[in-house]
């Protein structure tokens, strides 16, 4: 089978795929970009980038201005295909797949044979075996061995995606040995890492491990705080003086767990094993839980405060440094508050969106506020994302105000 991967085409640009499809170009590979929003495929043929995500830009530009990257609506001819869409969750915790057949279906229409299809969106075991059935129920005139599918799960960490993408070992997972090294292959021409090489299905399993290994850290964490809260024990001191134990190694507390990756796939591994996945079920609701808890610590402020209080929520994205509202505690803590604390005035302090999200837009107590402006204000400020910003101000600068510090960083 002919492994020509000259021409690549990135299925979903998003937070994953545009930046593969900007650090392949760039690295001289032919690469075109498939999106359905007409919007951001304008955009990212001039050059613009429809998100924040340091460093992005610099190589996207790059690599337009070369002619090496380039986007469209439709689904190209190509030798290799990467899918980077993404898996939701249904209301009742399972996978939604409807995005990667969708791709699939875009693929099959353009398949001659011959072709690798890699899936890297976050997948439940047996995600990519579907795609291929998919493609091959839709191309009848193609066999099994006429196309390489493989798995390979992105792992790297929103706010460092630049560096991550081509430092980090990639974990590799073929239908068939084949369909692994003609990925690896694919992925030589930009990634430094190393290339572990196995099936899919563990491929899958392992990307839902990783991020199932972190909530449940996490869990622990906010689990910790709360007992911590209850018992007059400042939180972060305390794992702090425990992680010098060389071995142990807690994570840090915070409002709850948000973003697409590791409030979400864990629920992936319960779906697969319902009955067996005790531990990593409960360390979702512990970390679901969490925003209740500092919901009540707010309110328990404003009862002090009185009526008509002014609250300031510093950040809204689901963690520091990014402009990423997906699954995010504080948004949701925004919107709860707003609903249940009609009389507030909530300042939302956000720096890197330039608008209220929508989810708020319809509260007539809530406004998207500057730092300095929402300090002045604010009886009671509440600190919900670690961002440079907030950490780097003088804490003398909240002096009048009540102060509840979901992080840690003002102690
Ligand atoms: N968080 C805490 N305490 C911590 C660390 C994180 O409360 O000590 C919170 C964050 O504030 C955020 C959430 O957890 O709300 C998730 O943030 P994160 O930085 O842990 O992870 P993500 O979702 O940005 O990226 C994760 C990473 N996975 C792991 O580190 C195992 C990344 O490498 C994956 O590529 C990504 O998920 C993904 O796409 O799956």
């Amino acid at each position: 089978m002919p492994r020509n991967l000259s021409r690549v085409a990135v299925i979903g640009l998003g937070y994953i795929g545009l930046p593969t499809a900007a650090i392949l170009a760039d690295h001289g590979v032919t690469t075109i970009g498939m999106d359905v929003s007409e919007r951001n495929v304008a955009a990212i043929n001039r050059g613009e980038v429809p998100f924040v995500e340091p460093g992005l830009r610099e190589v996207l530009q790059r690599a337009v201005t070369s002619g090496t990257l380039s986007a469209t609506t439709q689904t190209p001819e190509a030798d290799a295909y990467i899918v980077a869409v993404p898996t939701p969750f249904t209301e009742t915790h399972s996978a939604d797949l409807s995005y990667i057949e969708a791709a699939a279906d875009g693929i099959a229409a353009k398949l001659t044979g011959g072709e690798l299809v890699i899936l890297e969106s976050t997948s439940p075991p047996g995600a990519t075996e579907h795609l291929a059935q998919r493609i091959l129920s839709a191309r009848p005139d193609l066999s099994a061995d006429d196309i390489l599918v493989a798995h390979c799960p992105e792992r790297v960490l929103p706010g460092k995606i630049m560096e991550e993408m081509i430092t980090n070992d990639r974990i590799i997972g073929g239908l068939t040995p084949e369909a692994a090294e003609a990925a690896r292959d694919l992925y030589a021409a930009f990634c430094k890492g190393e290339f572990l090489l196995t099936d899919a299905r563990t491929a899958e399993m392992a990307k839902l491990t990783e991020n199932s290994f972190r909530d449940v850290n996490i869990a622990f964490a906010n689990e910790l705080s709360v007992i911590s809260h209850k018992l007059g024990i400042d939180v972060w001191e305390l794992i702090e003086l425990a992680n010098h134990h060389p071995r142990v190694n807690i994570l840090q507390p915070g409002p709850g767990v948000g973003g697409h990756c590791i409030a979400v796939d864990p629920w992936f591994i319960v779906d697969a094993a319902p009955q067996d996945a005790n531990l990593i079920r409960t360390a979702r609701q512990t970390n679901d839980a969490k925003p209740e808890w500092v919901l009540g610590r707010i309110e328990q402020a404003l009862e002090s405060a009185g009526a008509g209080a002014t609250v300031a929520l510093l950040g809204l994205a689901f963690k520091a440094n990014i402009d990423d509202l997906r699954e995010s505690p504080s948004l949701h803590i925004a919107e709860q508050l707003a609903r249940r604390a009609p009389d507030a005035q909530l300042l939302a302090v956000e720096p890197h969106i330039e608008a209220l999200p929508a989810s708020l837009t319809g509260f007539g107590n809530v406004t998207l506020s500057g730092l300095e402006e929402a300090l002045d204000r604010a009886d009671v400020v509440v600190l919900l994302v670690d961002h440079q910003v907030f950490k780097e101000l003088p804490v003398s600068r909240l002096d009048d105000a009540t102060v509840i510090d979901t992080r840690g960083i003002w102690r």
